[in-house]
């Protein structure tokens, strides 16, 4: 498949690589390392970055750009850590001229608008990314290498959760070889401010447990948020506040939006959680997995932790 995208990529002058909603450091590692790798190799193309990315990495790697609308019709779309155009944060890349796409999430078969790597085994995108390039001997630039990095070291938690250590530090390993500034990465991902430390402590002083106490979930209303002044999506970031809790072996998270809608997360060391987002619209990885909900339904809620409740008894069966 790999060669079917290589192909797509030598057909067109200009290249738009996408990130998802929400995005996050892995699918904005996985934008600038494909940058990186495409430039490296084919220097007079034109590679633009859409969506927002995450600005606090900016002065490491680099922004995304500002793209004219007119610019998007002769481009070859590349989306990256998602599965298909809806999911993807800038809904002009439905205007492009053709598409590739590499992820590492369930894969939901709606994706058919051209060549696609999927690995769900990969704990990133950015690990996939990595290893086309240790195969295929393509070159990597210092600033690509620490962007892979970013996603590598960001989605597996810090390399918590690996399904194939050996490949993983393999790679990691390469990527340094190749002068990723892992340092740097590791300190802005640990870098904290105030307004975190009281959202945490809001989280560690609200949660709620299940009825048959095997969850543990936090519900945060705009109102809260507000007072904590944080972002709906800072606070979903912070789901891991409530994961590893002896006796929990799901922890999730809802959280609303100004405009009312809400953000739920749903994280398992146990039974497989994506059948439940993808019940309600969502979906994302077997253990990571994410839904939206059109509104702060409080009975809702309280009916899907029922849901997630047994399948950890279920699963305890087993
Ligand atoms: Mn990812």
């Amino acid at each position: 498949m790999f060669k079917q995208i290589l192909e797509k990529i030598e057909k067109y002058d200009s290249i738009i690589i996408f990130g998802h909603l929400n995005p996050d450091c892995d699918c904005f590692g996985a934008q600038v390392g494909m940058k990186e790798i495409i430039l490296s190799r084919y220097p007079n193309k034109t590679v633009l970055l859409a969506g927002s990315g995450i600005p606090y990495v900016f002065d490491l790697l680099y922004p995304v750009d500002e793209i004219a609308d007119d610019v998007f019709k002769k481009s070859l779309g590349i989306l990256v850590d998602a599965n298909d155009l809806s999911r993807m944060e800038d809904s002009r890349i439905y205007n492009c001229a053709d598409w590739a796409k590499i992820d590492h999430h369930i894969d939901t078969g709606t994706f058919k608008e051209g060549p696609y790597i999927v690995d769900t085994n990969a704990n990133s995108a950015c690990d996939i990314i990595a290893g086309l390039v240790m195969d295929n001997d393509l070159k990597i630039t210092k600033v690509g290498a620490t962007a892979l990095l970013l996603g590598i070291v960001s989605d597996s938690a810090r390399f918590q959760f690996v399904t194939n250590y050996p490949q993983t530090f393999e790679r990691a390993k390469y990527l340094v070889e190749k002068g990723g500034d892992i340092k740097t990465v590791y300190d802005k991902l640990s870098k904290t401010n105030e307004k975190t430390l009281a959202v945490k402590g809001y989280v560690l002083s609200h949660y709620k447990k299940s009825k048959k106490n095997h969850v543990l979930y936090i519900i945060l209303d705009k109102r809260t948020l507000k007072h904590l002044r944080v972002s709906t999506n800072h606070a979903s970031n912070l789901i891991n506040m409530l994961a590893n809790v002896e006796g929990y072996p799901i922890w999730a998270s809802f959280a609303e939006y100004e405009d009312g809608k809400v953000r739920c997360e749903f994280r398992s060391n146990g039974p497989a959680v994506q059948p439940i987002a993808a019940s309600i619209g969502g979906g994302g990885h077997s253990q990571a997995s994410g839904a939206p909900l059109k509104k702060l339904d409080y009975k809702f809620i309280e009916k899907l932790v029922d849901r997630l409740d047994d399948l950890v008894e279920e699963w305890e069966k087993k």
